[in-house]
């Protein structure tokens, strides 16, 4: 039996980074550990995970290597046109067996699921390494599904269960697949240029304790926290070995276990290693770490992101988030910068969460200026299927205005009107994306939603020139008056993009005020006013 495994990543040519997830190394190690028997009746070819081909490429390659069992991975970033894909090939060859896993599983809170993929054959949900050893069990054996957990069929729903094997956890859950994913890593390296930096994604823990309304660790299913045994200095050295390889947790609270700060000291001097999510509460063992990974002596991180997703403590009520006051935060911002004045500080927010208005954004970005923070990383609210904002409870209470979006990847040329954009979605071209939108909730509309975004631009460009003169309330009105008009435009084409003259093609939000330098940003939304 030949199996394929379709995961497409998370690419951006503009930023230069590719994000590999090594979730079929993981399913694999821990099929061949359950079953090893079975495991080597199974080819198992490479994996497709380049983002950018059509659908009708990628089925057609699955339909020439005659590929009996197609598993695929789907994430908010690539559901629609993975879909897409299944679709096509089941259409081409109905013996094909699709699996279907990955955070975008939304088979337990719709209904119609297998009414719109009547194409999919199993779906898992949740931790995939259990379901994934029952299915193929199930198929190579030709016997019905034995104690199935985390899966969904046609015509059952098998039972939850948080993935723990004891004796499993001490060894390395990737270490046995070491020369399949060394050749993945170094296909992707020979395809990319050597400014990509090649964002390993690695997990010590998995399970996050809190519930923020707008995300869905762990499916939104439970709140344990599970941690590996294994030997994390094997693994990290492995990952170090492969060319341009940028190491960065999964973990959701790094810094919450004391051997963190262990496990970072080692990376950051052995190889190149990045924390994106540090724990909420245990901020002095947070702000050791940074001091850990602007230290190493592999590492050279110019600078360190905090995430907030809002400072006002109202808003922070409405979404759940467990933080500290924003008074403490500056307490320990102001004593990092003085240890460490040349590293910058990124500040990670969100746009679109109930409690926010334009003044809030504009008071929330005097702080971070005044508080030496460098950057802001803004996100759009993606209203994910799993996470408790999903509920209609929660939708009810805030008032949340929720739009099915088309979101532009970075800029195509090949978008030179809605039309072309529309044609890629029909005809199966990449560059596109389906996302849940939050574009209005109880204190905001869309175009209020578009402005914060933009004001965050603007802090960005702002901070580069050392020149915050255009954070004011002038500027807010002016770039208010466009994001109206691109915000009803928005909603008649459900295209989150905007035609960009300087690139002449529809682009992102993110791509349109990224690059718009601040000499534009002054012409447009300055005092003498050219909206
Ligand atoms: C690293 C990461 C990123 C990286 C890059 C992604 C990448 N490709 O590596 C960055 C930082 C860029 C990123 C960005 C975003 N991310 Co992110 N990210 C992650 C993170 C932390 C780790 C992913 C990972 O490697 N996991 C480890 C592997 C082992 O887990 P897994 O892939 O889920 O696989 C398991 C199961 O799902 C299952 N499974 C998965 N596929 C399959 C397939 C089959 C056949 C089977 C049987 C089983 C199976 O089995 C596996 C083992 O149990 C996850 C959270 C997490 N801890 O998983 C969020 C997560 C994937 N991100 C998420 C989101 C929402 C985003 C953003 C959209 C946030 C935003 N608002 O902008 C952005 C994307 C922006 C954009 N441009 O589109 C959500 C996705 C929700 C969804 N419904 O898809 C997650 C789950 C976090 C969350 N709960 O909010 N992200
Ligand atoms: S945003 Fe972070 S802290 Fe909040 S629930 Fe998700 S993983 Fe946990």
């Amino acid at each position: 039996m030949k199996l394929k495994f379709v995961n497409l990543y998370l690419m951006s040519r503009y930023l230069n980074f590719i994000g590999i997830n090594i979730n079929y190394y993981m399913l694999k190690s821990y099929y061949r550990y359950k079953n090893n028997a079975n495991h080597n009746r199974i080819q198992w070819t490479p994996q497709h995970w380049q983002p950018d081909c059509s659908v009708d490429y990628i089925a057609n390659k699955i339909i020439e290597e005659e590929i009996d069992i197609l598993c695929m991975s789907v994430f908010v970033w690539n559901s629609d046109f993975t879909y897409q894909i299944a679709k096509k090939v089941k259409e081409i060859n109905p013996l094909i067996k699709i699996i279907i896993g990955g955070p975008d599983v939304n088979v337990l809170s719709n209904n119609d699921y297998f009414e719109i993929h009547n194409y999919i054959d199993y779906v898992v949900y949740g931790d995939g390494e259990e379901a994934f050893c029952k299915i193929l069990d199930s198929i190579l054996d030709n016997k019905p599904i034995e104690d199935g957990i985390n899966i969904v069929t046609k015509e059952k729903v098998y039972p939850h269960r948080v993935f723990f094997d004891s004796d499993y956890n001490t060894k390395s859950n990737f270490l046995s697949e070491k020369d399949i994913l060394k050749n993945h890593l170094l296909e992707i390296r020979e395809s990319t240029n050597d400014k990509f930096s090649l964002e390993v994604r690695w997990e010590r823990a998995r399970g996050c304790p809190y519930s923020c309304s707008f995300c869905d660790w762990s499916s939104g299913l439970h709140n344990k926290v599970k941690r590996k045994k294994s030997s994390w200095k094997e693994e990290l050295d492995f990952l170090f070995s492969c060319p341009g390889v940028v190491v960065s947790p999964t973990d959701a609270n790094w810094g919450m276990y004391e051997e963190d700060i262990e496990i970072t000291k080692y990376a950051v001097d052995n190889g190149t290693f990045y924390v994106t999510n540090l724990s909420k509460l245990n901020k002095e063992r947070v702000y050791k770490i940074y001091d850990i990974m602007i230290k190493g002596k592999k590492t050279k991180l110019p600078k360190v992101k905090l995430s907030f997703q809002d400072i006002h403590e109202d808003v922070l009520d409405n979404i759940s988030r467990p933080d500290i006051s924003w008074k403490d935060h500056k307490s320990l911002i102001q004593s990092f910068k003085e240890k460490n004045p040349n590293i910058g500080l990124v500040a990670e927010i969100i746009v679109g969460l109930p409690g926010q208005t334009i003044s809030k954004q504009l008071d929330q970005l005097n702080e971070f200026k005044n508080n030496g923070i460098t950057n802001i990383l803004c996100f759009f609210w993606e209203l994910i299927p799993n996470s408790p904002a999903y509920k209609e409870e929660y939708q009810t209470v805030h008032e949340l205005k929720v739009d099915s979006l088309v979101l532009l990847k970075e800029d195509n040329q090949d978008f030179k009107s809605l039309a072309d954009v529309d044609n890629a979605i029909q005809t199966g071209k990449p560059g596109w994306s389906k996302s849940n939108i939050v574009i209005g909730n109880k204190t905001q509309e869309l175009p209020d939603i578009l402005t914060c975004f933009a004001l965050a631009q603007v802090f960005n460009k702002s901070s580069g020139k050392g020149d915050f003169s255009l954070l004011n309330n002038s500027v807010c009105e002016n770039i208010y008056k466009e994001m109206k008009l691109t915000a009803d435009l928005i909603k008649e084409t459900k295209i989150l993009g905007i035609y960009s003259k300087k690139h002449n093609c529809y682009v992102s939000i993110d791509k349109y005020f990224i690059d718009m330098d601040f000499e534009t940003m002054m012409n447009n939304y300055g005092s003498t006013v050219k909206v």
